[in-house]
């Protein structure tokens, strides 16, 4: 299992991710409001990030409200931030452009 990161790693981590910020209220998670430009635009990125997830096997806490995505990112089995949130943080910056 992924080993979750320290409250340091995960300061390290979230410097080289624009966007990402530590969830407040909740123990350890981090969490982007994307913003696009439509519907489309916010269900096309939900689309690639649901199939990269999977092919992880780690999947995102979100919400979508018309063009806004909110996505908050935790690993469940270790209770906190782990390398694996920060590869899919990473995958869905890509993803968005
Ligand atoms: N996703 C996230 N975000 N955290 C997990 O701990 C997790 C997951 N565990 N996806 C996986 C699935 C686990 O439940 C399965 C059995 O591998």
């Amino acid at each position: 299992m992924a080993e979750r990161l320290s409250a340091e790693a995960r300061k390290q981590a979230l410097s080289g991710l624009p966007g990402w910020s530590e969830v407040q209220g909740r123990d350890a998670a981090i969490g982007k409001t994307f913003i696009f430009k439509d519907f489309n635009e916010a269900f096309g990125f939900m689309t690639r990030a649901a199939l990269a997830a999977e092919k992880m096997d780690h999947h995102p806490e979100w919400r979508n409200v018309y063009k806004t995505v909110e996505v908050v990112l935790s690993t469940h089995d270790a209770g906190g931030v782990t390398a694996l949130d920060i590869a899919l943080a990473k995958t869905m910056n890509a993803i968005a452009g």
